[in-house]
């Protein structure tokens, strides 16, 4: 009995770790919240950049950026959509960037201002 107890927490302890590496993981950009009756009102976050790739055509861009903890978001790499407001033409690869990112309607996230930064 004891035994089958301590297996039981053993495997809920590698449930625990398999769900905090899963954290980890980036795919943020599908925000599997469960959104309440929640906000029209999304906030933006502020953050830099370095841009990797650049899809304007898409308005898709990748992006190396720092941490940002107004979303609890370590550094990473990323591609991020971007809000059709937004002009890419101006961005090239290799360029710091200074963004905001916030989300659509649809709680996925977008960058809602980009531009180099100095
Ligand atoms: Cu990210």
């Amino acid at each position: 009995m004891r035994r089958t107890l301590s297996l039981i927490i053993a495997a809920g302890l590698a449930l625990g770790i398999a769900s905090a590496a899963q954290a980890q993981m980036h795919n943020h950009g599908a925000a599997p919240e469960p959104a309440p009756v929640q906000k029209a009102a999304a906030q933006s976050a502020a953050s830099t950049g370095k841009i990797n790739r650049v899809e304007a055509g898409k308005k898709v861009v990748n992006l190396t950026h720092g941490p940002i903890p107004a979303l609890n978001w370590p550094a990473m790499t990323m591609d991020f959509g971007v809000a059709p407001t937004v002009d890419l033409s101006a961005l090239k690869v290799g360029d710091t960037v200074a963004f905001t990112v916030g989300k659509d309607a649809k709680g996925m996230y977008l960058i809602d201002s980009i531009k180099p930064a100095k």
